[in-house]
């Protein structure tokens, strides 16, 4: 990839908002644009709080856009192969957008934005989107770990500090509520398949079954056996075009955490204080209710 070799200034992004969002102050600087973004009709749309399966699911969906072709599906990186359209790395590399404006159709994009941020052309050319939520507890642990693991993210402070800016929904992209529940509401007016990490780790099957269905796709079973192989997280954490090694050791450092950490549902318990938990059963109760949505903390 290009731009890991220009001369990666690495310093911690200063976190600006858009909308009430905290967002990095560069990707707000560049919101316009962000904004005027052209969707076209098949477009498809990867869309997640941070840290919910992203990177999974887009390997997911690469394998079953690929036929199973393996080494189709090793071409690029993560990073290159779905353009994550409101990231901007730093001013003198290209950005999600420019990418994305690259890229011949049948373009697959990755976004992190609330629905309500989404650049509008995905609802006016009736994108498909495929949403991943992943429950809270085990989300603000990983978020945690990769603050600290990428040199680039704002200063996580101790655990405890970053759990409060979580609860608080004063981390980048903002509220994991809002997020998961607007999305949730927005799947009833659009072309959105919601999907729950806890689910595909249960039963990738079934899950993967969902996902064909949405995209129209029919495989052979061999072929469907071999993308729950590819995509399992022993394999994944060795592909280095889905593991994020792909990026330079000065922006990730997977020294202090790698990107693939542990892959598991129910992690929280081994961060979570008896405090900590019943702080956040407290507000979790406060802040899902009258939503028809539900989590699974543990399989
Ligand atoms: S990002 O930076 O927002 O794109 O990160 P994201 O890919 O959403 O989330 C990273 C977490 O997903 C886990 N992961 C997986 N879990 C199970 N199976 C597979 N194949 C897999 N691939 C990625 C990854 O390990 C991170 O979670 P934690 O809990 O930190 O391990």
């Amino acid at each position: 990839m290009n731009e890991t070799k220009v001369d990666w200034e690495v310093r911690r992004y200063e976190v600006g908002e858009v909308e009430g969002i905290p967002l990095t102050k560069i990707i707000c600087d560049k919101w316009d644009k962000i904004w005027a973004f052209q969707a076209k009709p098949d477009d498809l749309l990867i869309s997640t709080y941070a840290k919910a399966g992203t990177t999974w699911i887009q390997e997911i969906v690469d394998m079953i856009q690929h036929d199973g072709d393996l080494e189709k599906c090793k071409r690029a990186s993560t990073y290159e192969r779905h353009p994550f359209i409101e990231w901007v790395f730093h001013e003198n590399s290209p950005t999600g957008l420019d990418l994305a404006e690259a890229m011949p159709s049948p373009r697959t994009l990755k976004t992190h934005l609330p629905v309500q941020l989404v650049p509008p052309s995905f609802w006016e050319q009736n994108c498909k989107i495929i949403y991943v939520a992943r429950n809270a507890k085990d989300n603000v642990v990983s978020y945690y770990h990769f603050h600290r693991m990428n040199q680039i993210m704002p200063e996580p402070g101790t655990w405890e500090e970053f759990f409060e800016k979580y609860v608080t929904g004063k981390v980048l992209w903002g509220s994991w509520y809002d997020h998961v529940k607007g999305w949730w509401d927005a799947k009833d007016n659009h072309r959105i398949l919601y999907l729950f990490f806890e689910d595909i780790k249960e039963n990738p099957r079934r899950e993967i079954q969902k996902v064909l269905q949405f995209l129209g796709k029919h495989l052979e079973k061999e072929v469907l056996d071999k993308i729950i192989h590819h995509t399992q997280f022993e394999v994944m954490r060795r592909n280095p075009m889905a593991n994020y090694t792909f990026l330079p050791p000065e922006i990730l450092d997977h020294s202090i955490s790698p990107f693939m950490r542990k892959g598991t549902v129910g992690d929280w318990k081994n961060y979570f204080t008896v405090a900590q938990n019943e702080r956040f059963d407290e507000e979790y109760k406060q802040k899902m209710a009258g939503t028809s949505l539900t989590f699974r903390m543990e399989l």
